[in-house]
């Protein structure tokens, strides 16, 4: 008997239909937060597919890693990703942003599959973090919580205290994400509030530390790999540094991209620019 044929998806195929998904729900509105969920479609690749623990048929599994988006208007980024990992249908693609839809443009826990937090008010999603990682442990869990920042909500004097209350109570099973894209509401994020050397100033909080290039799959599949194989008694955070709009060479240029408005024939070239980089 011939041995099944399982379908082998490589990273980079997840992460250009994730690109491909929030394309498709960013056109039912025609507006939205593209630019991210372009940026950091290789960071959720890799987090769905080549780290997290889940059951796609049981969100609420007790032994699942949990995903905290602290950025709640990267949804359309997260439910792109949860329609490739099978826990969202595909035929709700057309709901986006819509009245009585469970995918609202900021992060609802209580209304879709797979949000372990709501979002909109930044800054909160570390210090929920450190929370869950708590209390896993207090149950004995293995899992790892597993929460996405980014470089704007490094303004937040929250996330500070999120870094080092992790430190102090050893949180090796978080794992935290900063999307440095250097972009946020009002321009640069380094021209608002500088933050570098950031490495430095994370690892002087007791955190292990990685920065990597998170539009190179192979570079983030290795800093999640470090992160979950450490033994040290530390929480760890990956730095990655991304584009806005990678993929889709007319966004990637696009100035003040922070929230954009495409027009109804962009779309189109938008996903005829994407499969063009469509990798093997
Ligand atoms: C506590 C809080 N302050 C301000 C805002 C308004 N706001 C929405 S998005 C945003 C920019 C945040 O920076 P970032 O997420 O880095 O922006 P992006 O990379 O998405 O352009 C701001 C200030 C908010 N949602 N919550
Ligand atoms: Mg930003």
């Amino acid at each position: 008997m011939n041995a099944p044929v399982i379908e082998e998806v490589t990273l980079a195929e997840r992460a250009y239909r994730i690109r491909r998904n929030a394309l498709l729900m960013g056109e039912v509105q025609g507006q939205g937060y593209i630019g991210q969920a372009l940026d950091i479609a290789d960071v959720l690749a890799v987090a769905y597919f080549g780290a997290m623990n889940y059951r796609p048929d049981d969100p609420e599994w007790e032994g699942r890693d949990r995903f905290l988006l602290s950025n709640g208007h990267y949804a359309i980024a997260l439910y792109a990703a949860l329609f490739e990992a099978g826990i969202l249908p595909q035929e709700e693609f057309e709901t986006y942003g819509s009245d009585d839809s469970r995918l609202p443009m900021s992060g609802m826990a209580s209304y879709t599959p797979g949000m372990e937090m709501s979002g909109g008010s930044l800054g909160q999603g570390l210090t929920i973090a450190v929370g869950r990682c708590l209390g896993l442990k207090r149950k004995g869990s293995k899992s790892f919580v597993y929460t996405l920042f980014s470089d704007g909500e490094l303004d937040e004097g929250s996330i500070w205290e999120g870094l080092m209350s992790a430190a102090h109570w050893k949180l090796d099973n978080l794992i935290a994400m900063v999307d440095v894209n250097n972009q946020q509401a009002d321009g640069p994020s380094t021209q608002i509030m500088s933050f570098e050397p950031l490495v430095d100033k994370l690892e002087a909080f007791g955190w292990y530390v990685q920065r990597v290039n998170g539009n190179d799959i192979d570079a983030v599949k290795n800093a999640f790999d470090n992160a979950r194989n450490l033994e040290d008694a530390k929480p760890r955070i990956i730095v990655c540094d991304t584009q806005m709009g990678r993929g889709v060479p007319f966004l990637e240029q696009r100035e003040k991209n922070h929230f954009i408005r495409v027009d109804a024939h962009e779309w189109q070239l938008a996903l005829q620019a994407l499969e063009a980089g469509r990798q093997a």
